[in-house]
């Protein structure tokens, strides 16, 4: 279930309860003062919005009307425009309420205030169209996990773990969190576990996206492990 959206008159927009993962809400009231606010998304509306604009920047910009840079940026009155086109019910507020509070850090800002000049807006991930991000210092642990379908696992061991129609391989940085990723595709996914610090070690760049993705080239079989099944 995805959390509503309430904004607080003095603290802006906050997910009304903890769910997918944000660790940084709890209880019903603003994170800051704990004031109820007031509804701003309905958890079903939030979602869909979240997926318009996740497959707007990642994968359809020119079907939205949007022009993305090298780096994947699009400027956030543009991306205002598209989701006001799209939803009769959507405005620039409501977009930037699921930017703000997405809670795996989906979207980022160039700036962290869209009324700036530089309104810029982009996926921190997800990639199917050619971009190409910048490196981030994040550390990186030295196991990352991926969930998959078991029936992919032969391709996977014979060719390792391939970006597919992504631009980018994206790993979980535990376990619950791979699983949850692998439950798109299945309802029991296996999670492999990934030898990130030998693949570093080896050359291979790993990069941490959002808040809890982290993303390579590709990862060949010998880094991989199975669990024992
Ligand atoms: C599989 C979500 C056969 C791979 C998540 C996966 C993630 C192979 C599927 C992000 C293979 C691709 C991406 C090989 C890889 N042979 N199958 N050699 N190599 N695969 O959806 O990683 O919620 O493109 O195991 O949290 O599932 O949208 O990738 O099953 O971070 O923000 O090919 O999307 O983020 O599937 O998910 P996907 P993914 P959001």
């Amino acid at each position: 279930m995805t959390a509503p959206i309430r904004t607080c008159p003095a603290h802006g927009p906050f997910a009304a309860d903890g769910n997918e993962g944000a660790d940084d809400v709890t209880g019903e009231g603003c994170p800051v003062c704990g004031d109820r606010g007031e509804k701003l998304l309905s958890g079903a509306r939030r979602r869909q919005l979240s997926k318009y604009v996740s497959g707007a920047l990642r994968h359809f910009p020119a079907d939205a009307g949007l022009e993305v840079d090298d780096q994947g940026w699009t400027r956030g009155v543009a991306l205002a425009n598209a989701v006001e086109r799209k939803y009769e019910w959507a405005d620039k507020r409501h977009l930037e309420a699921v930017i703000d509070t997405d809670p795996k850090g989906r979207f980022e800002r160039a700036s962290g205030d869209c009324k700036a000049r530089d309104d810029r807006v982009r996926a921190a991930y997800g990639h199917s169209i050619d971009v190409s991000l910048e490196p981030t210092e994040s550390p990186i642990p030295d196991t990352l996990y991926h969930g998959t379908v078991p029936r992919n696992l032969e391709s996977i061991l014979e060719d390792g773990l391939q970006p597919m129609s992504r631009q980018q391989v994206h790993l979980s940085g535990t376990r619950h969190t791979a699983r949850t990723v692998g439950e798109r595709h299945t309802a029991e996914p296996v999670v492999l576990a990934v030898d990130a610090a030998t693949m570093r070690a080896d050359g291979h760049r790993i990069t941490k996206r959002g808040r809890e993705t982290y993303t390579t080239d590709v990862v060949p079989p010998a880094y991989l492990t199975v669990p024992d099944r």
